[in-house]
């Protein structure tokens, strides 16, 4: 190939999605990276264009959004449509109370985000690989996809949906070549917490408490090792947590 591949990250202001960015902007990837925040993905084109290894494009939409996925797809210039790699990260929790308490709104942008947005993006992108003879799919799952926390709820149930979707890809893209995986980590050490507990710090903080968690780098290395595998080899799915983490419920802290 005499051209950069081309990765398309979403969620790529911040965490996972930032470090994946950051990463393949090192490993002669040209980036597609969208995000709600015009701002911050305006900041991040500068300093990857800058550090002169990659191009960027960027977009700010809503992937909740389904016309504004679609007018993103059909506005990308003719030589971005060549997408070898989606990461399909965005994504968040709202809310930690049990069921009876949950609020409506949170469900309805974490289902609508974690599975619904994930899904326009993924039929939208998949058509470009088809189109263009190969492609891979990353979908960030979570330790929450195999596994069910209290007050996890709807959270969980939307990650169980990532892995299940996964699977169902990887079946309706096997006659197109197409790389399905899913990379599921367990607490990273990102502004998840401060998102799932809106604001409050403490409770944030309390979650990296006590143990050294993963790092967004961490898993943006497992994302790299996932998409670099040989042409006819697939991690299908990767589970990974820190030391301190054994699943989703038992923890050695040590404060
Ligand atoms: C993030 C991991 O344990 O907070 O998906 O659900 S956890």
């Amino acid at each position: 190939m005499d051209r950069n591949k081309i990765a398309l990250i979403t969620g790529a202001t911040a965490g996972i999605g930032l470090a994946s960015a950051q990463r393949l902007s090192k490993e002669n990837f040209d980036l597609i990276l969208t995000g709600r925040r015009l701002e911050k993905l305006e900041k991040i084109k500068e300093e990857i264009e800058n550090a002169g290894q990659s191009k960027v494009f960027i977009s700010h939409f809503d992937i909740q959004d389904s016309s504004a996925v679609v007018a993103f797809i059909d506005q990308l210039p003719k030589d971005w449509k060549n997408i070898d790699v989606l990461i399909n990260n965005a994504g968040l929790a709202l809310g930690k109370e049990p069921i009876q308490d949950g609020q409506f709104s949170d469900w309805e942008t974490m289902i609508n985000t974690n599975v619904t947005g994930l899904l326009y993006i993924t039929k939208l992108v998949s058509q470009l690989m088809i189109k263009n003879g190969s492609g891979h799919i990353v979908n960030l799952a979570s330790t929450a996809s195999t596994q069910v926390y209290a007050n996890g709820n709807v959270y969980c149930a939307t990650k169980h949906a990532v892995i299940a979707l996964s699977k169902a890809m990887r079946i309706d893209l096997l006659p197109h070549g197409i790389k399905v995986s899913a990379v599921s980590p367990g607490a990273v050490d990102t502004d998840f917490s401060m998102v799932r507990f809106k604001g409050d710090k403490e409770k944030a903080e309390a979650t990296y408490a006590g143990y050294k968690p993963l790092y967004a780098e961490d898993i943006a290395d497992l994302i790299s090792y996932v998409i670099h595998q040989p042409a006819h080899v697939n991690i299908n799915d990767i589970e990974v947590t820190c030391v301190a983490q054994a699943n989703a419920w038992n923890w050695h802290k040590t404060s």
